[in-house]
């Protein structure tokens, strides 16, 4: 079963929509293989984004992940990695189709409320830089 990463960030976390936003996966046949709440350091958000350094927007990026808790998972599921992804919306929420989650919970292109693994190399990257393997279900 294929597994991608998933992070709330801090704009929804801080709106209170974790619940809403992990019923869009469960609803959608993506499982909740692992689950945590933490605050990323600015080393741990510099690394995460590490394939963002050179863009203009990186230093705005790094500071808005760290400016509050974030609930990182692994969801699993039937073609995880591109399922997730549709169901996030475009980057930008005033981009993204109606009834996605940056649609329905997201101001800005920067507070986005949701990252979403890229690939499936990016999907297993990711969820080793969070998770453990004794961590996912
Ligand atoms: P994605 O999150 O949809 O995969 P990426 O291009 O990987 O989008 O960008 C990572 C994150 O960087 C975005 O979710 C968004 O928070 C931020 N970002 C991307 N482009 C811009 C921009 O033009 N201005 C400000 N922030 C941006
Ligand atoms: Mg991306």
């Amino acid at each position: 079963m294929e597994q991608t990463l998933s992070i709330i960030k801090p704009d929804a976390v801080q709106k209170g929509v974790i619940g809403k936003i992990i019923d869009r996966f469960e609803s959608n046949g993506l499982k909740i293989a692992a689950v945590k709440k933490l605050q990323l350091s600015e080393c741990d958000a510099k690394a995460f984004y590490a394939v963002h350094k050179e863009r203009p927007f990186f230093g705005e990026l790094v500071k808005f992940m760290i400016s509050g808790p974030v609930v990182v998972m692994v969801l699993e599921g039937e073609n995880a990695v591109i399922k997730n992804r549709d169901l996030m919306g475009a980057t930008n929420p005033k981009e993204a189709k109606a009834g996605t989650i940056r649609a329905d919970f997201a101001e800005s292109i920067d507070a986005n409320a949701i990252h979403g693994s890229d690939s499936k190399e990016n999907a297993k990257i990711e969820i080793e830089f969070f998770f453990s393997k004794r961590e996912i279900y």
